[in-house]
């Protein structure tokens, strides 16, 4: 692959496919808390056993590139020892993408995390930081310079919101303190692991996939439910996008708290923001005590909600990706996509996702990737095996995949992308 090609690729997360761990989740999943409370990840979609054939998918759904992650339960299965095997296994799994002519994205850091962390003190204990270092380091000397683009942290708002202030994933707590703890060292553990990455693969590029949602309020006539929409917005889109900018973190969760802090050399450790992005959500102030406001899921265009109770709504993605810009860097989209058994829904999702892609495009916006999500059905977390988001259909009782006709599309739409970025401007600014 010409290395100033956009990327056009698919995303998975290791546990999502892989299960196959012992972690916090499988943890979370004896003590019943998933929406479906007897799932269980279990192997997830197989891929361990199957993960040459399903890296054999990537080029046939015309993917230049992939974006996988590491599960730390695995490689790292007692604080700071770790696994030769496992390692030796990601490097088998990158090697081989690279001889395809693959990029490879590696994200260290998606949701799961080792029972041991949390007894050291998870994100709250400012340890965390360093041992994200060391997991870092010892992570990018396994994989090695094949490896060039590099994601440290899916979703950490997401993380926090559900894990620090929602009670509804590990580590399940609600408290503001702990979450604007978590936060700062999260931050920092990015900026450390974006460091030592740095010095062992010259030329590495490192991001933070950021989920993105687009907001509205649900009484366009009521003032509370505005300003409510657009602090949330703040807390979920903005915050984190000024941070990359000036290194200045300010979240303010309306009802629970503020929390304002420097992060030095965060700005430096940020060489794109990764762009997550999947639907809109409309804001309603409740104003009762603990509960400021609510958000639900509209379907006013009436394209019909995804599988996961979604709004469809890619004019939102156009939104989204013009807000990324102000955090002053090359954007990829690190994820899209859309969980349903319709894959002619899933088609239009895609031609009219893509179109917003290439109007951005067309109008100069730095976007150097597009990441479907996903390649295969997976685990999709509380909601278990239920949501389809896959290009390729599992068989949970076989684990026998089935090409949708949506790959064939997603082939199509790429060739549209790779083809216009060799040489035009569009893939400006990469190595
Ligand atoms: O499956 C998840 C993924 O792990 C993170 N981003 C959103 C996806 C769909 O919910």
């Amino acid at each position: 692959m010409s290395h100033s090609s956009f990327l056009w690729g698919v995303a998975t997360s290791a546990y999502q496919i892989e299960g196959a761990a012992e972690n916090d989740w499988t943890d979370w999943e004896r003590q019943a808390r998933l929406k479906v409370p007897d799932e269980r990840c279990g192997a997830g979609a197989g891929h361990r056993e199957r993960w040459r054939a399903d890296l054999s998918l990537i080029p046939s759904v015309g993917a230049n590139a992939y974006r996988l992650s590491v599960e730390r339960s695995v490689v790292e299965p007692e604080s700071g020892f770790f696994s030769d095997e496992a390692l030796a296994f990601e490097r088998r799994r990158v090697d081989a993408l690279v001889r395809m002519g693959i990029e490879p994205m590696v994200t260290l850091h998606h949701y799961t995390h080792p029972l041991w962390f949390w007894a050291d003190g998870g994100w709250e204990d400012p340890g965390s930081i360093a041992s994200f270092r060391r997991y870092a380091a010892t992570v990018a000397d396994a994989l090695g310079p094949g490896v060039r683009h590099w994601v440290t942290l899916n979703e950490p708002i997401v993380f926090l919101l559900g894990g620090y202030l929602g009670g509804l994933i590990p580590p399940g707590q609600r408290r503001f303190a702990g979450a604007a703890r978590a936060l700062e060292h999260l931050l920092r553990a990015h900026t450390e692991a974006a460091a030592v990455v740095r010095e062992r693969i010259p030329g590495a590029r490192i991001g933070i996939a950021h989920n993105m949602l687009d907001f509205a309020p649900e009484r366009r006539g009521s003032a509370l439910d505005r300003r409510l929409a657009r602090a949330g917005e703040r807390l979920y889109n903005a915050a984190l996008l000024e941070a990359i900018a000036t290194g200045r973190m300010d979240w303010a969760f309306p009802g629970s708290g503020r929390a304002r802090f420097a992060v030095p050399g965060f700005p430096e450790a940020n060489d794109f923001v990764g762009v997550n992005y999947y639907s809109r959500v409309h804001i309603r102030f409740r104003g009762v005590p603990g509960s400021v406001g609510g958000f639900a899921y509209r379907d006013p265009a009436a394209r019909g909600l995804t599988d996961t109770g979604w709004e469809i709504h890619p004019e939102g993605f156009d939104r989204v990706l013009r807000q990324a810009e102000n955090a002053g860097r090359p954007i990829l989209v690190t994820e899209n996509g859309i969980a349903t058994r319709n894959d002619a829904v899933r088609r239009d999702f895609l031609r009219e996702h893509a179109l917003v892609l290439r109007h951005r495009l067309s109008a100069g916006a730095p976007i150097e990737g597009y990441f479907y999500w996903s390649l295969l059905d997976n685990f999709e977390w509380l909601e278990g095996f239920r949501p389809r988001f896959g290009l390729f259909e599992v068989d949970y009782s076989t684990f026998a995949r089935r090409r949708r006709p949506s790959a064939d599309l997603f082939a199509e739409l790429g060739r549209g992308f790779t083809r216009a970025a060799d040489g035009s401007a569009s893939a400006a600014g990469r190595r």
